[in-house]
């Protein structure tokens, strides 16, 4: 057994393995203080929610309260290890300002209510409103951190029982470029690849994703390969000196919305030096010689001078993914968040095709998911997707979920793309639509531009219902607020990155009144007294396991099939990756081994956009393009970003994430541990340019746009030069001015409202911004040094550390604590 502070060494000790051996086992557990494994009433399965990783991992149930968690040894995806969020970020659930009853604005005040009264406001002014404008005077606006069970009802109940077209979830913030990129490579989403890849691989290319603070156990993995024999080669393309850029063989750092342009210029020199899979191109896709043609003027020299990086640095990139022989490629927000999103996230799976890396151990490509549940967000169509990967555009596909749900077609709105969510802002903003339900976000502080999505949630006209865990930013502007139970409290199955299914076990009851999302959903629906064709009850079903019952006959046939799933299968094998059927009952490691894909006209999810407008393509165009339903290759010509730097804002500004917290902060900032590690905001700024304002570490700055502004103490730290980096995790429950009316804390009270026109993703990784100083303030900024934002000079700064109360337990196998 080894001990470690588990804030100070987030990713444990190494256990070294070499190409194509099984990750060696490490069980990481952490329990309350004065808790003994010994005095554990039970462990309850489940696994992590706060990321997109999926870690399986136990509940300790101590006389109804959870009191720690380890991780589970025969977990696929864990191998036993949990990160720092996973060991800690239980205790949130247990947080005295948990919401326990709903609550009321009466006289424009929140009070406490009870159900019937909260519900019977919500089911009133549904029905008003249902009278009035029709179905799409409402809109939904959920998550990627619900249950399958949960979002599919709610799809059934906002598409199918009320027909809006209006849905959309946090995904749009987070993951809609990946599953756009599927989309238009591979005619539909699911993710190509498996985390197994990296057990083979000997070459991982990381772009624009910060796997060790936001994936930090795949993390752990890709360290002991670090660490074993013949090691993987490491490219790391980001703006910042993460710690996978310190790790990394070749280090790229691109000016921020520069993406496209240097994947146009790494396709430049793999095609022109004849790195490509001529015969795996032939027989598997469609579009090569317009790719190769449009890179060609991507020569290195020119992507040099548009990228700010050297023209021998990206030939030694382009060297590096060139010549893998098992090359692994991810992406994440430094391309999904940025102007050109869709068209850069392509050409890395233009990469992988065209070096015919697909399908086989060790290649590939992971179009990473951020949270935990996003995947089951965008499979049972709670967000802008149809039910199943359907396809809105195709008649047979409405017309399928009509049966399954017994509904009219016609009430399934499909004469456009489910609305996403930028749209809904305006529309709520220009007063077309008067009810938004929000559930399991916190768009009061992680949409863009926050002055303006506060004056629109404000409005009178606007009715504005929370369901959340905590009174949020965006519960204290709510006229009903809905208390919800958490994980832990309920039970679901969810899906992380590489489609692996787990069972997520109810181990505690939720606090006071509180309940399940499930459970509200159903209630509305009873309460609105909804009905299927032949007059009975819809949705037709009423628990967790009939709902996902009922998914699984959603699901069957399409590409995410569960129909081979069942609690009771789950409950012995836990952590399954669909699609799981009568073919493969074991699930399926990696999609498109067979060169079959889901792009068949008559089955495909989308029939594409185009990469530069977004507009969409017409089903005809789509058949003659890919009559045969094969992996796609396009392309689009760089454009620079749509705010460029100049003299009043001569910084790109990007925001993002550290390794402690996890977005807005509900449960890490109610975690001591996590919340001690990195208790304040603070603003990222290279050496060479905190000199040039006269600026030291520590001092109290303010970064302004044309938006807003925030006041940040400065960490002096390995940025590249030219680029400013908030994190967006501080909004303002915590302070003083709980609604942040008066911002200056948040990092979105400075981003710009503009999307990729490909998947309608909001910019948060470009805009423009200066940064002046405000005062001298003497110690160190309160940002993690053991991160991205580890400090230049270590001189006088104190190292991030968790001390006894994070102390965590590392075991070598699965005696351990058992
Ligand atoms: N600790 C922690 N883990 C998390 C989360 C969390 O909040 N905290 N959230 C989860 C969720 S929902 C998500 S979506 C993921 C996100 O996971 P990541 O995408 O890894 O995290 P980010 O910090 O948003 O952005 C990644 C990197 O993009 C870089 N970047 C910024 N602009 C550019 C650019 O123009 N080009 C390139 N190439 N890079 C750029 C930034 O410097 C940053 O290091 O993390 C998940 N995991
Ligand atoms: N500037 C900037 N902004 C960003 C980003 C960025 O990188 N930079 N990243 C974007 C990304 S990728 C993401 S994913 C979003 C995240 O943005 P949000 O979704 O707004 O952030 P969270 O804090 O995760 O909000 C989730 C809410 O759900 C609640 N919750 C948790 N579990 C449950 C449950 O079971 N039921 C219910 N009803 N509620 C629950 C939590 O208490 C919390 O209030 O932020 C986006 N915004
Ligand atoms: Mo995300």
């Amino acid at each position: 057994m080894v001990d470690r502070d588990g804030i100070a060494q987030p990713w444990g000790s190494r256990t070294p393995y070499g190409p194509g051996e099984p990750w060696p086992v490490r069980i990481d557990s952490h329990l309350a203080d004065g808790v003994d494994a010994a005095d554990v009433d039970r462990w309850v399965p489940t696994a992590a929610v706060l990321h997109s990783n999926g870690d399986g991992m136990e509940l300790a149930v101590k006389d109804g309260r959870i009191v720690g968690v380890r991780g589970r040894a025969e977990d696929r995806v864990n191998h036993g290890r949990l990160d720092p969020k996973d060991l800690y970020g239980w205790q949130a659930n247990a947080s005295p300002d948990r919401l326990t009853t709903p609550l009321v604005r009466r006289d424009g005040r929140l009070v406490e209510s009870t159900w019937d009264e909260a519900m019977g406001l919500v089911v009133k002014r549904t029905k008003e409103l249902l009278e009035e404008q029709g179905p799409s005077a409402i809109g939904f606006h959920t998550s990627g951190q619900l249950f399958a069970e949960e979002y599919y009802t709610l799809a059934a109940i906002g598409h199918g029982a009320l027909g809006t077209n209006h849905m959309d979830g946090n995904t749009r913030l987070c993951t809609a470029t990946a599953a756009a990129a599927l989309k238009e490579t591979f005619g539909c989403d699911g993710q190509p690849a498996s985390y197994t890849d990296i057990d083979h691989a000997d070459a991982i290319a990381l772009f624009g994703h910060n796997m060790a603070e936001t994936q930090a156990v795949l993390w752990s993995r890709i360290l002991d390969r670090l660490a074993g024999p013949e090691p993987p080669a490491l490219l790391c393309v980001d703006p910042r000196r993460t710690p996978v850029a310190e790790a990394a063989t070749v280090h790229l750092a691109p000016l921020p919305g520069t993406n496209l342009a240097l994947m146009n210029g790494l396709l430049h020199e793999v095609v022109g030096n004849g790195w490509i899979d001529q015969d795996f191109l032939d027989r598997n896709t469609v579009g090569y010689q317009k790719l190769a043609s449009m890179v060609a003027d991507y020569p290195p020299e020119r992507v040099a001078e548009i990228c700010g990086v050297g023209a021998d640095e990206i030939q030694a990139a382009a060297r590096l993914v060139g010549q893998a022989k098992r090359l692994l490629c991810t992406v994440l927000q430094g391309f999904y968040q940025s102007h050109q999103a869709s068209a850069a996230s392509v050409q890395v799976n233009n990469l992988v095709l065209v070096r015919g890396m697909l399908g086989k151990p060790g290649c590939g490509v992971l179009q990473m998911n951020g949270q935990p549940t996003a995947e089951n967000t965008r499979e049972c169509g709670a967000d802008g997707d149809l039910t199943g990967f359907r396809n809105w555009a195709n008649d047979s596909h409405v017309a399928e979920l009509a049966e399954l749900w017994n509904l009219d077609q016609i009430q399934i709105p499909h004469y456009s793309p489910p609305t996403h969510l930028m749209q809904m802002l305006r529309y709520l903003e220009n007063g077309s639509m008067r009810m938004w339900w929000v559930s399991a976000t916190n768009p009061a502080v992680s949409l863009p531009e926050l002055s303006r999505v506060r004056s629109i949630l404000t409005q009178d006209r606007v009715f504005l219902v929370v369901q959340d865990c905590y009174l949020t930013e965006t519960a204290e502007l709510a006229d009903v607020v809905l208390p919800a139970a958490m994980w832990g409290e309920k039970t679901g199955t969810f899906t992380n990155t590489d489609r692996t299914v787990h069972l997520s076990e109810k181990a505690v009851d939720p606090p006071g009144e509180a309940r399940s999302d499930l459970e509200i959903l159903l209630d509305y629906a009873r309460r609105m007294d909804f009905r299927d064709k032949d007059g009975q009850p819809f949705p037709s079903w009423n628990d967790p396991e009939s709902a996902f019952e009922a998914w699984k006959r959603a699901s069957a046939g399409r590409p995410c099939d569960y129909t081979g799933l069942s609690y009771a299968k789950l409950r012995v094998h836990n952590g399954v990756q669909w699609p799981c059927n009568e073919e493969n009952p074991d699930g399926t490691e990696r999609l498109y081994t067979d060169g079959k894909f889901f792009a068949a006209p008559d089955y495909c999810e989308n029939y594409g956009r185009d990469l530069v407008t977004g507009a969409p393509m017409e089903p005809t165009e789509y058949r003659a393009m890919n009559p045969d339903g094969k992996a796609m290759l396009k392309v689009a010509e760089y454009v620079p970003p749509h705010e460029p730097t100049g003299e009043d804002h001569p910084y790109a500004l990007i925001t993002g994430r550290t390794l402690y917290h996890f977005h807005t902060r509900t449960k890490t900032g109610r975690t001591p541990q996590l919340r001690d590690a990195a208790p304040e905001v603070w603003v990222e700024m290279s050496s060479a340019d905190a000199e040039r304002h006269g600026i030291a570490e520590g001092d109290l700055a303010e970064v302004t746009s044309p938006r807003g502004s925030v006041r940040a103490r400065v960490r002096i730290s390995g940025i590249r030069e030219g680029v400013l980096f908030l994190p967006f995790h501080y909004g303002y429950w915590d302070t003083d001015d709980p609604t942040g009316s008066a911002g200056g804390r948040a990092a979105n009270e400075v981003t710009v409202t503009d999307w990729d026109p490909v998947s309608k993703q909001p910019l948060f990784k470009t805009s423009a911004a200066a940064v002046t100083r405000v005062e001298t303030v003497a110690g160190a900024a309160p940002a993690p040094t053991t991160t991205a934002s580890a400090p230049n000079t270590a001189d006088g700064i104190p190292p991030t550390e968790g001390g006894p109360a994070a102390r965590t337990e590392e075991h070598a196998t699965a005696g351990g604590n058992r």
